[in-house]
This record gives structure tokens, sequence and C-alpha cells, in this order.
């Protein structure tokens, strides 16, 4: 597929979706966002696909953030719009049914870090620098940071960097459990790469699952999340890919799982 702000590569089960307009530092316009969606819904049908890494281009940014200068002139109806788009990109890497890697290159700052905490794991380089910055602009987070950034830190550390805006480095972000690791900038493609191949050789169905039972269960009462648990349990249970892990434990063997 190709692009206009957007590459899109398929390597050995693992999609990778490079933000690519690195001099406005792969900010997002409407034309970033709608190609990432279609990338998305592209990496979801294909069935050889089982690992989505979202990163950016060049070496300064992963996304400063939603374009700033097409927010001159801004009225409610435009903020609306920029808001809903947020949304619907943010919700679909968080329904995708696969999981989807944030490799934080550089800054990730508003709408960019709102889009990364979507994803489902961060691997930052230890340049990365991450920020709730909107309220250097007068805005607030619009495309769901407020509520991920306080699920992910909670709410004091997310109080902190929400009302000073301000940018911390990628390990204070390790450090408050915003990222899951820092990696050497030298090594940082290749080593995410790496990692997501791994994840790719897992059983896509258990992944699925196991997604969707973080994602929801966060928002249901503990009772009600350990029966939609056990429900997704016993749907595993009919599942090639688990018989294939017993027998290759028993052969002691690495299994080939098949998402059958
Ligand atoms: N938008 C547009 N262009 C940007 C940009 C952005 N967010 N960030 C950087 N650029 C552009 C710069 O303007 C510059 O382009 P030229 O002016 O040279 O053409 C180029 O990228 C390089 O940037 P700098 O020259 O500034 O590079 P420096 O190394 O000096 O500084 C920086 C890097 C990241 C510290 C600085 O660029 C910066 O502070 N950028 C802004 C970061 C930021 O505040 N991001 C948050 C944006 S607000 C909403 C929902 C969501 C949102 C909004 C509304 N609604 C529901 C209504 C989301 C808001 C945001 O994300």
């Amino acid at each position: 597929m190709q692009f206009k702000y957007v590459i899109y590569e398929k390597n050995d089960g693992v999609a990778t979706i490079t933000l690519n307009r690195p001099e406005a530092l792969n900010a997002f316009n409407d034309e970033v966002v709608n190609e990432v969606l279609q990338a998305l819904e592209d990496a979801e049908k294909d069935e050889n696909i089982r690992v989505v890494v979202l990163t950016g281009a060049g070496e300064k940014a992963f996304s400063a953030g939603a374009d700033i200068k097409t927010m001159k002139g801004f009225n409610a109806l435009k903020a609306r719009e920029l808001s809903l788009l947020g949304e619907k990109l943010c919700s679909a890497i968080e329904k995708l049914e696969k999981p989807v890697i944030a490799a934080i290159n550089g800054y990730a700052l508003g709408g960019g870090l709102e889009v990364a905490m979507a994803c489902d794991l961060r691997l930052a380089s230890e340049k990365a620098k991450m920020g709730q910055t909107e309220i250097n602009i007068g805005l607030i987070p619009g495309w769901g940071g407020t509520q991920r950034l306080t699920r992910l830190i909670g709410k004091t550390k997310a109080k902190e960097l929400i009302f000073t805006g301000k940018i911390i480095d990628a390990k204070t972000a390790e450090q408050i459990g915003l990222v899951n690791m820092v990696i050497p900038a030298e090594q940082f493609r290749e080593t995410v790469q790496k990692f997501a191949r791994e994840l790719a050789s897992k059983a896509p169905i258990a992944l699925k699952i196991a997604k969707a039972l973080i994602n929801k269960g966060a928002d249901m009462s503990l009772d009600a999340a350990i029966a939609l648990e056990r429900e997704g349990f016993g749907v595993i249970g009919s599942t090639e890919d688990l018989q294939e892990g017993v027998t290759a434990f028993i052969e002691k063997r690495k299994p080939v799982f098949k998402g059958k």
C-alpha cells in the first residue's frame, strides 16, 4: 500500500506503520490519521500479520502531536471533528485484535503520546521524550489523554504531567510505568523488530483474547471481569494452538502456532 505520510511495511508477521512527516516532527493532520487508519485496517485483515509496530520517521520524533498549525482560527465544529478523528484512531488501535507496539523513537508529545498510550506496549529509545504539553497552548489532552494517562500511571503523576505540561525523558517514563522498556538509541529499531517478531511467534488467539480481557476488564467490576476471563479461557480451550503448545512442551520443542 502506498501512502503520502505513512510508510507501511510487512516482514516476518510484523506490520510496521511509520509516521512519515519528519519536517513537522510527524505531527498528525487529518491525512496522517486517515492513512494510519487504512494501514491498521489492512494489518487487521492480513492473516499473516500477528503484530503491529507504530513508529516515527527520522531521529527526532515519534510524533509531536496534533498539527498545531491547523488549529489557527479553530472553531467548535473543527475542534469536535479533530477530537472525533483522534478518538477513532486510538479506539482502532485498542480494538485491533493483534498487539500494537508504540516504538517511541523521539518526541511523543500531546496527541503523539495519547496515540502511544492507546497502544498495548511502549518501547522507548533512550533519546525519547514524552509529555502532555497541551496546557502550554491553552488546551487539555483531547484524544483520551486525561483518562489513559491516569489509568496507566495513576492520578498523582497524571495530574503533574497534564497540569505542568513538562516533558520527561525515557528513564523517568520507565520509572513511572509509562513505558515498558528503554532501549539504547543505536540499537533501537533492530531491538523493536526483534521484540515484535518474538511476540509474533506467540499464539495469536491467546494474544487476541488476553488483549481484549485486559482492556475491557479494566473498566468492569473484578467479579464481572473474572467471569469474562473464564469465558475467554473456555474459548482458548478449544483451539488447535493450545494442543500444539501442550504437545510441543511434551516433545521438548518450540511450538508453531497457526492461530487456529
Ligand atoms: N504541529 C505542527 N508542526 C509542528 C509541531 C506540531 N505539533 N511540532 C513541531 N512542528 C514543526 C515546527 O513548527 C517546525 O516546523 P517549521 O516551523 O520549521 O516549518 C518543525 O516541526 C520542527 O520543530 P522545531 O523547530 O520546533 O524543533 P525543535 O527541536 O526546536 O523543538 C519541540 C521540538 C518538539 C520541543 C517543539 O517542536 C514543540 O514544542 N512542538 C510542539 C509540541 C506540542 O506542544 N505538541 C502538542 C500539540 S497539541 C483536540 C484533541 C487533541 C489535540 C488537540 C485538540 N480537540 C479535541 C480539540 C491534540 C493536541 C496536541 O497534540
